[in-house]
C-alpha cells in the first residue's frame, strides 16, 4: 500500500472510532455535544514517556497520564504479572473466609513502606472510593469510640477527592457540586494554603511562613465554631494537586498537626496523587513529615495499569478497627482483585529495583525544578514556577509583582495548553496554571523536550496577550 493510501485508510478509521465515540460514549468531565462536534483524539499505544494516536503523532506525556504511570508506558514486568495472575487466578475474592497470595503480598509489601503506625490496609478500586471507604471507616470509628456526635468532616478549597457522593462532597472545587445537588450535609470546608493566590484572595502582602499559620489556624477556627465534639475528621492532599499543585507554605503542616492533635480530629491524608515517589518519597507524609491516622492511595500504586487503590489505617484506627469483635460490613466483589494486586505488588518491585524513588529526590525531580526555573522565573508571563520532585506548576500572571490573574474568561491556561496538545505535549492547565507531573522514568532529554514544548507554548500565549 503507498504511503497516501495508508494514512488515507488511518485517517479514515479515526473518522470512525470519533463517530461510534460520539454517538455511545459518554467522557468524564466533558461537554458530550461539544466534544462530538470537535471530535475525540483516539490513542493508540504507549511506550516510555510516549503516546501515540491514531493518525500517528508522538505524543510526549507530561501528566503520566492523569497523574499516575509512575514507571512509564508499556511496562512487559507489569503485564506478565498480569498476564500470570490472570492465567492462575483472573478471579477470587476476600468475603467468604479466603485470601490469596497476591493481596496479602501487596498488603504487606505497602505496611513496609507507609507512614510509621499503618500496617493494615484494606483494598478498593479508584481514588473516589477510598476517599468513599476512608470517610465510612472514620464514622465507623468515632461510633466504637462512643463520640457518635463526631461526624463533621472538614476538607479544603481547591480540594479534590473524587466524584462519588462522599468524595465529591469532601471536594473543594466549586464547580463540582452543583449538577449533583452536593456537598451532602456534615461537611465543611476551611481556605488552602495557596500563598501564591494570597494577595489576590485579599490577604495583603503576607509572606508565605506567615500565611502558612494565618491558614492553619482557619482550621482551628472552624472547629471551635463546628465544635470539637462535633468534627469527625480532616482530610487534605499533602500537597493540592487537581485543585492547582498548590505546595503548603513549611508552616503549614506542623500546625495543622498540632490543631488535629488538640481537638481529637483524625487526620486523613488523601495521597492519591502524591504517593509512591511523586515527591521523592514514597509518600507525602514522609515529606512533610505528617503523622496521619488514615491514608488513601490509587493511580502510582498500580502506575495506572490496573484499577486498585487501597486506605491504610494508623495504630489507633487499625487497632480499634481489627479489634471491634464485629463484623465489618463493607468491601467491594473486586477489593483486593488478585489480577490489580499481582500488578500493583510488580509495580512497587520495578519502583524499587529501578531506584525510581531516590531518583526523583536526588536527579531527575532536582534536574526538572532546576531547568524549569532557568528556563521560566524570568519569563514575561510567569509569576511563580513551584515544585518538589516530578510535580511542578507554572503560574501565567498577566503582572507578577502584583500576583495578579487574568479575568477567568480569558481562559489564558486553556489558550496556552492548546498550543502544547498542537506540538504533542500533554500538559494540564487549571486555571492559568500549567501543570506537570511526568513519568518517573523520564531522561533528562526528555525533560528538555518537554521544557522546548512548554516554552514555545509560553512563548506562543504571552505574544497572543500582549506579554511577549
Ligand atoms: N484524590 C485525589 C488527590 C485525586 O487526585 C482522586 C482522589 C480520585 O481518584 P479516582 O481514581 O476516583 O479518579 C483523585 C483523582 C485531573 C484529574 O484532571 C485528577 C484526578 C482524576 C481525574 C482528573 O487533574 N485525580
Amino acid at each position: 500500500m503507498s504511503d497516501t493510501r495508508k494514512s488515507e485508510s488511518t485517517h479514515n478509521l479515526t473518522k470512525y472510532w470519533q463517530a461510534l465515540d460520539a454517538a455511545h460514549h459518554i467522557h468524564p468531565f466533558s461537554d458530550a455535544a461539544a466534544l462530538a462536534k470537535e471530535g475525540v483524539r483516539v490513542i493508540m499505544k504507549g511506550e516510555g514517556v510516549y503516546l501515540w494516536d491514531s493518525e500517528g503523532h508522538k505524543i510526549v506525556d507530561g501528566m503520566a497520564g492523569l497523574w499516575c504511570v509512575q514507571v512509564g508506558y508499556g511496562n512487559a514486568e507489569l503485564a506478565e504479572a498480569g498476564y500470570e495472575a490472570l492465567k492462575t487466578l483472573p478471579y477470587y475474592n476476600h468475603f467468604f473466609k479466603t485470601t490469596n497470595p497476591y493481596t496479602v503480598e501487596l498488603a504487606t509489601k505497602l505496611a513496609t513502606l507507609l507512614p510509621e503506625g499503618h500496617t493494615r490496609v484494606l483494598f478498593a478500586n479508584s481514588g473516589s472510593e477510598a476517599n468513599d471507604t476512608a470517610l465510612k471507616l472514620i464514622r465507623y470509628y468515632w461510633n466504637l469510640q462512643r463520640k457518635p456526635h463526631k461526624k463533621i468532616h472538614i476538607s479544603r478549597d481547591y480540594a479534590y477527592h473524587g466524584v462519588t457522593f462522599a468524595a465529591a462532597s469532601l471536594s473543594g472545587l466549586t464547580p463540582m457540586h452543583p449538577q449533583w445537588d452536593l456537598p451532602l450535609s456534615g461537611f465543611a470546608k476551611v481556605p488552602a494554603p495557596y500563598w501564591f493566590g494570597a494577595k489576590a484572595a485579599g490577604y495583603g502582602d503576607i509572606g508565605p511562613e506567615e500565611f502558612g499559620l494565618l491558614i492553619a489556624k482557619k482550621l482551628e477556627e472552624k472547629i471551635l465554631e463546628l465544635g470539637a465534639d462535633n468534627v469527625a475528621s480532616f482530610s487534605a492532599e499533602p500537597i493540592q494537586g487537581a485543585g492547582g499543585v498548590i505546595f503548603p507554605p513549611s508552616t503549614y503542616w506542623p500546625e495543622v498537626q498540632r490543631i488535629c492533635r488538640q481537638y481529637d480530629v483524625l487526620l486523613h491524608l488523601d495521597e492519591v496523587i502524591t504517593g509512591f515517589g511523586r515527591t521523592g518519597e514514597w509518600f507525602g507524609a514522609q515529606t512533610y513529615n505528617i503523622a496521619p491516622d488514615i491514608v488513601t492511595m490509587a493511580k502510582g500504586l498500580s502506575s495506572g495499569y490496573q484499577p486498585i487503590s487501597a486506605i491504610s489505617l494508623g495504630a489507633r484506627m487499625g487497632d480499634a478497627i481489627a479489634n471491634a469483635n464485629e463484623e465489618l460490613v463493607h468491601g467491594y466483589t473486586y477489593s483486593g482483585h488478585p489480577v490489580a494486586s499481582a500488578v500493583a505488588l510488580k509495580n512497587l518491585e520495578v519502583i524499587e529495583k529501578r531506584n525510581l524513588v531516590s531518583r526523583v529526590k536526588n536527579e531527575i525531580g532536582p534536574y526538572l525544578q532546576r531547568r524549569l526555573r532557568e528556563t521560566f522565573a524570568d519569563h514575561p508571563l510567569v509569576g511563580e514556577v513551584r515544585g518538589i520532585g516530578l510535580l511542578a506548576a507554572i503560574e501565567l500572571v498577566p503582572n507578577k509583582p502584583a500576583r495578579e490573574f487574568f479575568a477567568k474568561d480569558l481562559d489564558v491556561g486553556l489558550h496556552c495548553r492548546n498550543y502544547c496538545f498542537s506540538s504533542g505535549l500533554v500538559c494540564r492547565a487549571i486555571r492559568d496554571t500549567m501543570v506537570l507531573a511526568p513519568p518517573l522514568i523520564i531522561s533528562e532529554s526528555e525533560v528538555e523536550e518537554i521544557i522546548a514544548k512548554l516554552k514555545a507554548a509560553i512563548d506562543a500565549t504571552a505574544r497572543d496577550f500582549g506579554k511577549a
